[in-house]
């Protein structure tokens, strides 16, 4: 396992750096916030992408520090954006499951970086939702308790049952690409993201659809009732030192 062993060192290093992808209304085109994505900028191989490493970081140990360090750089990065513009992370089910741990590292994060909580957005998948349900929907209350939402990602792709979206609060549901990218050959999807964007509106939340790459894919998105979406047509994710510029450019 050469590469586990590069992890521990990586760490060390400061090999890793968070890119970002803008999400943008699909009603006004205005650009709402961007999701950051963590990038292992390895001396041998290059730019290695989280599927192939964010597994054995959970496996060895290190994603509670690197899902703090992922928190504490996005926020001190959203920091320095315009006060509207706010800034999705990403939780693994291990940082999730510490509960009280992850309820203060968020809480770290927010007043070393000044970001105020109702701009930090996190990002949790099913897989989460499989737990102890009681202690998922009170680590859920204690995040929501400090003034960040909370979304669902990869809505669609596990094992999610209509029942989950009515028992926990989540503020935001984001539609897996898998969904978007067979929106125009398959009438099954269209019918399904219809039903989520009408469910999800129902319950009170908000609806972002992943992987959008064309106009049509956007327009038929915002038929279909999404509020939300994000994909290579609007940016690819870029870095840290990129954003302020996609946001004036955006204007
Ligand atoms: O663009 P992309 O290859 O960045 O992301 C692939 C997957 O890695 C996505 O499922 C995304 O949720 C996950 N991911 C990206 N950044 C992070 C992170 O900082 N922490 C965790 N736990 N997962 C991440
Ligand atoms: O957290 P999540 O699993 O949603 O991570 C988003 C993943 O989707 C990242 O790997 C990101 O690079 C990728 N992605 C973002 N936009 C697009 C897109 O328009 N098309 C495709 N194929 N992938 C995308
Ligand atoms: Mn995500
Ligand atoms: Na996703």
């Amino acid at each position: 396992r050469a590469l586990e062993l590069d992890l521990r060192i990586a760490f060390r290093n400061n090999e890793f750096e968070l890119f970002f992808q803008p999400l943008v209304q699909l009603a006004g085109g205005r650009l709402s916030g961007f999701e950051a994505l963590i990038r292992w900028r390895h001396p041998g191989r290059g730019l290695v992408p989280p599927g192939d490493f964010i597994t054995i970081a959970e496996e060895i140990g290190l994603i509670l520090p690197l899902g703090e360090w992922v928190l504490h750089e996005a926020c001190r990065e959203a920091a320095s954006w315009p006060d509207d513009i706010k800034v999705a992370v990403n939780l693994s089910s291990e940082q999730f499951k510490s509960g009280a741990a992850l309820a203060g590292a968020v809480t770290e994060a927010l007043s070393a970086s000044g970001l105020p909580a109702r701009r930090l957005e996190l990002e949790i998948t099913e897989s989460v939702l499989l737990a102890e349900s009681a202690e998922t929907l009170a680590t859920l209350h204690q995040l929501r308790a400090l003034g960040l939402s909370v979304s669902l990602d990869d809505f669609g792709t596990g094992y999610s049952s209509l029942s989950y979206l009515r028992k926990f609060p989540f503020d935001k549901i984001k539609i897996d690409q898998s969904f978007v990218r067979e929106l125009s050959t398959r009438s099954d999807c269209t019918a399904i993201v219809r039903a989520v964007a009408d469910l999800a509106r129902t319950l009170g939340m908000a609806t972002v659809a992943e992987g959008v790459e064309t106009l049509d894919q956007m327009h038929a998105l915002r038929e279909l009732g999404c509020v939300e979406g994000q994909g290579y047509l609007f940016s690819r994710p870029v870095p840290a030192a990129d954003v302020l510029g996609l946001i004036h450019d955006h204007q």
